[in-house]
């Protein structure tokens, strides 16, 4: 698929999720704004369709993940789950199993960048769904909330793997057992996020974001993106072993020859992600 595509919503099954894609870049919108895009089965049921569409698409560039309304995800419904009687005991691991690791673990494998836009807050699986994304941009209003301990939960859907990894033991250990706010500025100033911007340029960096993956070097993202996850369980040597290999094979693409070019000739390459 190398054009322009859009795929529908309601006349394409989709309700809780809004799902599109334009120019080789996929859109999944969060579409429970009246719940905060709290996660139901249903949603879990939309968003493993949405990443078929996405896994099978031949020339995909790029995918943001955003969300309806004020809030970007409040984690799993509560709602949907009664509370237990006295004395019930559940097994909460089937959930996690059958539904948010596939979720997370499919998001994590796209072979190009995946780009978490937050309009607003992040709690729960929410936060590990946004930490999933290779790069996070948030509005100024938004904020992650590691809800799990109020509810007697430990971080999950990768969780404590993400929060680590990203801001160091003290901050994770800080953020995941009281469970306050971390602002947007809070998570750029820790490196949680790429970039906080002002709540009133949420549309404007949305479509930046979507023309900049439509536009990019898709090849030399994904490599990079593979380099850097790969990273933190490597040695330096196996790394340099990687970055050779993967650069070797860039060396070989379309967008390597055109950045030359456009390098020697003082213009602006035009990569066709090839
Ligand atoms: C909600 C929710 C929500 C339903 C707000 N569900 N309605 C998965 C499965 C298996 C094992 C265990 O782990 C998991 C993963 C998890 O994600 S567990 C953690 C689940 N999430 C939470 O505990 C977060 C609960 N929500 C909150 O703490 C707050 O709502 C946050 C901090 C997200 C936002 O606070 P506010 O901005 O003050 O909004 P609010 O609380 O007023 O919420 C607005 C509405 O959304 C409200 O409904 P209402 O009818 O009163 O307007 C909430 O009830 C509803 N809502 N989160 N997860």
């Amino acid at each position: 698929m190398n054009d322009v595509a859009d795929v529908g919503n309601g006349e394409a099954g989709y309700a809780q999720i809004r799902f599109s894609l334009r120019r080789c870049v996929g859109r999944i919108t969060l579409n429970r704004p009246e719940r905060l895009n709290s996660f139901t089965e249903a949603m879990h049921a939309e968003l493993a369709r949405a990443l078929d569409t996405l896994e099978a698409c031949e020339g995909l560039r790029g995918l943001i993940v955003t969300g309806a309304g004020r809030g970007f995800c409040a984690g799993q419904d509560l709602s949907e789950r009664k509370p237990p009687a006295a004395g019930e005991r559940r097994d909460l691991s089937v959930g996690l199993e059958t539904r948010y690791r596939p979720l997370i673990l499919r998001l994590r494998a796209l072979p190009v960048p995946v780009v978490c836009v937050l309009n607003g807050v992040a709690a729960g699986a929410g936060a590990s769904l946004a930490l999933a994304c290779d790069v996070i941009y948030a509005v100024e209003s938004a904020r992650f909330v590691q809800a799990f301990s109020k509810i007697g939960l430990l971080p999950d859907a990768g969780g404590t793997w993400f929060l680590p990894r990203l801001v160091g033991s003290a901050r994770a250990m800080g953020a995941a057992l009281f469970g306050e706010s971390v602002s947007a500025r809070q998570a750029e100033a820790w490196g949680l996020i790429w970039r906080a911007v002002p709540d009133e340029a949420l549309a404007a960096t949305l479509a930046e974001i979507e023309a900049t993956l439509a536009a990019g070097p898709t090849r030399a993202y994904a490599a990079a993106k593979q380099a850097l996850h790969a990273s933190s369980g490597n040695t330096l040597a196996q790394q340099f072993d990687l970055e050779t290999r993967l650069q070797r094979e860039l060396g070989y693409t379309d967008d390597y020859l055109e950045g030359m070019r456009a390098f020697a000739e003082k213009r602006p390459p035009a990569f066709t992600g090839t």
